[in-house]
This record gives structure tokens, sequence and C-alpha cells, in this order.
């Protein structure tokens, strides 16, 4: 089922739709036009009032003024891309720079920031929305025209399939994500430090101190970003590992050993579970990798219901290419040429 309703309107007046998604089983979920953002994630329980999975804000001001990207999509280009600098078919392009010397989320005015063209797809069984988006030669200085859909079905297995559809005019790269907070006790129980987590990646990419890959693939194995086999979030918060602490925690990019470039069937990649409430989440994807990040810098950040979000109090499962891999040729490549079909999947699956 779908029902809609109007959220609240951008600064220009533009309304913000609000479409709620339930499956038989009696979870739901609310998607907004503005930035494609995953608002609310309930899970029902028989006694118990549902159990909200992400974080989010009550207001479109709210998302507009912060810069954390809770539950949206981003793009063009995931993470970031050093100096902002992309060189394409011996052509160079000069990327907006919004964090430090860098493009972060396809630049201070990404996707996370539009208002997507949405459509209901599927009212009853799997309801499903398509939310659509054009970005221009030159948009935040990527090149080309790209037009872009991405299609959110609720399935009666409860998964989330978020599906990513591209084609541009001229060669580009493309590198979108959700960027949803995870926290499987509730979005204002506290941190997820004792939350167990699993990633099925023997390697990740280390990085320098702003976040940016040195190129090497590093072992996994005696790091604190070992989660081949389910641990606790806390083991690697508490690590006195220089990459944790560059970051005050968790942020970083984990390699998919299932990575299949030639597959179009998203494999299983992640895990994360509370024991709290029983509830746990799979990640399903097609992606080459997935960066875990723990809301590191959180800080009475006023979420919904007047909630406070603090540090680590959420966990995201963003899939995607690997870091700046526009950059770097060894890791999987990003680039999107002109007139070719981009494709890519990602399944959140709530066992409850
Ligand atoms: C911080 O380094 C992190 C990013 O990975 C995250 O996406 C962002 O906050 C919201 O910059």
């Amino acid at each position: 089922m779908i029902t809609q309703s109007t959220f609240g309107e951008m600064p220009d007046g533009t309304v913000i739709e609000q479409f709620c998604l339930t499956n038989n089983q009696g979870v739901s979920l609310e998607i907004l036009s503005l930035g494609g953002i995953i608002r609310r994630w309930l899970i029902p329980h028989n006694a118990k009032p549902p159990t909200d999975i992400v974080l989010g804000f009550d207001s479109v001001q709210a998302y507009l003024s912060d810069d954390s990207y809770l539950g949206a999509l981003v793009g063009r280009y995931a993470n970031r891309i050093a100096e902002g600098k992309l060189c394409l078919e011996s052509k160079n392009y000069q990327l907006d720079i919004n964090q430090g010397d860098n493009c972060l989320h396809g630049g201070s005015q990404g996707f996370n920031n539009k208002v997507w063209q949405s459509t209901v797809l599927s009212r009853d069984e799997n309801p499903a929305i398509a939310l659509q988006l054009e970005s221009p030669d030159g948009d935040q200085g990527f090149p080309g025209a790209l037009s872009t859909k991405v299609i959110y079905t609720l399935t009666e297995s409860n998964r989330l399939k978020i599906e990513y559809f591209a084609t541009s005019k001229r060669t580009t790269v493309f590198n979108p994500t959700n960027h949803s907070y995870f926290n499987l006790s509730g979005h204002n129980s506290g941190s997820v430090n004792n939350q167990h987590i699993q990633v099925v990646a023997s390697y990740y990419t280390p990085t320098d101190a702003h976040a940016i890959p040195t190129g090497e693939l590093i072992k996994v194995e005696g790091t604190p970003f070992d989660f081949r086999k389910l641990s606790t979030i806390e083991q690697a918060l508490t690590s006195a590992h220089p990459q944790i602490q560059y970051g005050n925690g968790l942020d970083h990019n984990l390699c998919i050993d299932s990575y299949d470039p030639q597959s179009q069937e998203a494999k299983y990649a992640a895990k994360a579970t509370s024991e709290n409430t029983d509830i746990s989440l799979k990640v399903y994807t097609t992606m080459p990798g997935i960066q875990v990040f723990t809301a590191n810098h959180f800080d009475h950040k006023k979420g919904k219901q007047d909630s406070l979000y603090h540090a680590h109090q959420g966990l995201c499962f963003e899939t995607q290419f690997y870091p700046d891999s526009p950059n770097q040729p060894q890791f999987p490549s990003a680039t999107l040429k002109a007139g070719e079909a981009f494709y890519s999947v990602t399944e959140y699956e709530v066992l409850f």
C-alpha cells in the first residue's frame, strides 16, 4: 500500500511530497521527493509500538540546513574525489569543492538537495515509487547531461530494493548510494556501540587524515576493520588504530569479497543486529564497496520527535564504488561512458 501526503515546501515554494510504503507484514517506510530521503522505517512489534530504525528530521528546513545526508540519495559521486579533480578522455574537470580541499557526495548542491520527480509505480503488492532527476552538463563540475532514476520497492519479504539507473550524453563518473543512518534499537535509543555487524570484506582502503584513499588495499585481518565474523561496533570504535583515530570512529570503505562487475544480482555483503530489539538488517549489493560510517561527529543534533542525536548514534552501510576511484586506476571504475546504461541494485532486508 502507498499513501501520499505533503511533507513541506522548499524555500522557493516547491512542494515536497512524502510517500508511505507499507507491506503486508506491517513494515513501512516514509520517503520524500527531496533527495529521495528515507525519513522513517518502521518495524512492527506485537505488543509494543513500532521501532523506527533510521535517523531523520521532521522538516524540510532541517534537512536543507544539515550536512549529514540523513537518509538521502547521494550523487553524482558518493564519497570523495580528491581536490575535486577529474580527468576523463584526456579532458580535465574541476568539481565543486565542499569539504576541505575535496569534493564530497557530488558537491554542495548534490543529489541530496534536489527535488526528484516522483511517480507511484505499484500501490499494492510490493509497493514501489520511481524518483527521477535530470543533472545538466557541468552540474557541480561533472561532465555530461545525466538522466538518473531510482526505484524504491518494498517487497513482501521485508526487503527495500533500491535500483539505480542512469545514462549520460557525455562520458562522466557515476557512483550513487543511499546514506541512511541505521539504529536497530531505535533512532532515539542512543549509541550503536553494543550492536553487532558483519561485513564480508577481506580488504579495506585506508585513507589519509582527510578520508582520501592512499590507493592501497590492506587486509582487514588483525585490524579493527575485520568484520568477517559478527563483531560489536564498539571493538572498532575503541581501537587505538590510527585509521580509527583519524575520524573518531569508522568512516571507511570495505572491499566486498563477492563483487562481480559482470553481475546484476545483488550479493550478500553485510549485516547488523540489535540484541535489544532482535531486529537485524542484511545488505545485498552489486557494488564493489561499502562505506561503514558511525556518525562520528554528531553532537546534540536535533532529530525526529525532539530527539537529540550524538556521536555513534547511527550506522551507515553506503554501498558504492571506492572513494576517489577516478584518480585510482587500480580501483573498480566508476566511469559511465556516453550513452552507456548504468544499473546497480542494493537491497536492505529487515529481519524481526
Ligand atoms: C563525514 O567523513 C564523513 C562522510 O563519510 C559522511 O558521509 C559525512 O560526514 C556525512 O564527512
